[in-house]
């Protein structure tokens, strides 16, 4: 008897552009980190299936509002449904790391209430031009009420994996109506 349970949950990734969206999705997907892939990319989601243990299979739908600028309403119509949300800085860009307040309250707005959020600091493999400290990302969330903070590197995959799979851990243990 077939026992096994099928779960789909669509996940969000936002951030200003430049901090490695695209290149965390596709270290997620593919398992790979191509500087000059921006050409060749055509597609809005991506998707990946993670069998957690034997009874729960779970396709990540996961949407890089890539191209959105931030300033059309036309994104929201993405946001709808999410059950997760991945806000992306780059650790050594303070500006990224400010603007995700306006990201934050941008989501919030548009996606169902209970959405869960993960904040990935992003580059950490740049170590040499860190501007925000990692106590300073982990403070932050916590007072957002981040369910997951982590710091990433979509180039050497340092904490990718990771980063999404708890997320998705949570989504399902904390369920979501
Ligand atoms: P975006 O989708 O958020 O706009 P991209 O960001 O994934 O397009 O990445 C923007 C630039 O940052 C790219 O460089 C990419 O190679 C680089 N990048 C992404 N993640 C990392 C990372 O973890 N470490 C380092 N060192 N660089 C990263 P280019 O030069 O193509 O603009
Ligand atoms: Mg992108």
């Amino acid at each position: 008897m077939e026992k096994k349970q099928h779960y789909v949950f669509k996940i969000l990734l936002l951030g200003d552009g430049g901090v490695g969206k695209t290149s965390l999705l596709r270290r997620f997907i593919d398992n790979t980190f191509t500087p000059d892939y921006k050409s060749t990319i055509g597609v809005q989601f991506m998707t990946r299936t993670v069998d957690l243990n034997d009874e729960k299979s779970i396709k990540l739908v996961i949407w890089d509002v890539a191209g959105q600028s931030k300033f059309t309403s036309y994104r929201h119509l993405y946001y709808k449904d999410a059950e997760g949300i991945i806000l992306v800085y780059d650790i050594t860009r303070p500006d990224s790391f400010d603007n995700l307040e306006m990201w934050i309250s941008d989501a919030v707005k548009h996606t169902a209430r209970n959405a869960h959020i993960a904040i990935l600091g992003n580059k950490v493999d740049l170590e040499d031009k860190r501007s925000i400290s990692k106590s300073k990302g982990r403070e932050y969330s916590t007072e957002k009420k981040a369910v997951l903070f982590s710091e990433t590197s979509a180039k050497t995959g340092f904490n990718v994996d990771n980063a999404f799979l708890e997320l998705t851990k949570n989504i399902l243990s904390r369920g979501f109506i």
